[in-house]
């Protein structure tokens, strides 16, 4: 029986090309700036994202959190939704490596940050008060059914964020999945932020590596932090290599995973025992819930049916992929079925 891995996009394996330009990657020690490689995927993705520059980082969270160390001093206040990925699942970074302070907004069901509530969470200037320094958004929104934020919803958030002097972070890890939901370019949606950090390892399909984008100065100030996390490494063009083919050739395919994503929610809201809105499902990633027993027990029945998925206390998640086709999707349905329709054993 094939396991069918929907725990997350981070498992793809890389394509054939990927591990052709892999083997064949000019590489140079890009502590000295001298792998070409790198060089040529940073020139990329500064282009990608409109912005001037961009540095090789190797996870999202080193991109997040090298973000934070230089958009921020000690004792700095960070606002962050209160379910971004940055505030719930990065070690606490923030203030253990940067010594800032995380406020938190509540997002929407579609993880939006409400206008107001930044407004008045935006601290005075007063000697009791931290400086609030950073404004983070999170596009696509991991936690908020995988939901891509369109320009006409994030803009009013970078004016204002602006125009009180904070500087406005994007934890873009899946901006792609975002473009290409809303049909726009990546640039486009990440004009209002003035860094991002986008992924390619996850609906990309790389194995590793994340790009930390923004100014020429604050890059060349984002290395140095980079150096001091201990992510200063050599020869990486072997890693750089498959981002520049994932730029290339794994961006429209995310289309692919949006579609199996919206079949495997169209087929759960029709099982018993499962609850699922198919609407809500904007691009890979989707969550349900059961009705019935516990989602821990639930996760793992599916685990020995071979159906692999991430389970919270509430909900259960499923993210598609490079590597699920549709196929995949309706023999993880037909398993699941199975599930919900036999008796839990005793
Ligand atoms: N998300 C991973 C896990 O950490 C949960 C996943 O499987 O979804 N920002 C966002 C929005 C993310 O979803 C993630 C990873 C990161 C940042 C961190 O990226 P990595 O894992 O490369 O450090």
């Amino acid at each position: 029986m094939e396991t069918i891995d929907l725990r997350s996009d981070t498992v793809t394996q890389p394509s054939p090309a990927m591990r052709q330009a892999m083997f064949e990657a000019a590489v140079g020690d890009d502590i000295f700036g001298d792998d070409p490689t790198v060089n040529e995927l940073e020139r990329r993705a500064a282009v990608v994202t409109g912005k001037e520059a961009a540095v090789f980082v190797a996870s999202g969270t080193m991109g997040n959190v090298t973000a934070l160390l230089t958009h921020t001093e000690r004792g700095d206040e960070v606002i962050v939704g209160a379910r971004s990925h940055i505030l719930l699942a990065e070690v606490g970074g923030a203030g253990a490596l940067a010594g800032a302070v995380l406020r938190p907004v509540q997002n929407d069901a579609r993880g939006r940050l409400d206008v107001d509530e930044v407004a008045e969470t935006i601290r005075a200037d007063n000697v009791h008060y931290p400086r609030t320094r950073l404004l983070c958004i999170e596009n696509t929104h991991n936690q908020c059914n995988g939901s891509s934020l369109s320009l006409h919803e994030f803009q009013p958030l970078a004016d204002l964020a602006h125009a009180r002097g904070l500087a406005v972070h994007m934890d873009g890890a899946r901006i792609f999945n975002a473009a290409v939901a809303l049909g726009v370019p990546v640039a486009a949606l990440a004009a209002p932020a003035d860094t991002i950090t986008f992924c390619l390892s996850k609906g990309l399909a790389c194995p590793a590596g994340s790009l930390l984008c923004g100014s020429e100065d604050f890059i060349r100030r984002a290395r140095r932090y980079r150096k001091m996390l201990g992510g200063g490494m050599r020869q990486v063009g072997f890693l750089a290599a498959a981002g520049i083919v994932a730029l290339d050739s794994m961006v429209e395919r995310l289309a692919e995973d949006h579609a199996n994503a919206r079949l495997l929610a169209e087929g759960l809201s029709r099982l018993p025992g499962i609850e699922i809105d198919p609407a809500s499902v904007e691009t890979n990633i989707l969550f349900f819930r059961v009705t019935e027993g516990s989602t821990q027990d639930f996760v793992r029945r599916m685990g020995e049916a071979g159906v692999l998925g991430g389970g919270s206390a509430r909900s259960v998640r499923f993210v598609t992929h490079y590597g699920i086709e549709r196929a995949h999707v309706e023999d993880a349905l037909t398993r699941i079925g199975r599930l919900v329709r036999d008796p839990v054993p005793a």
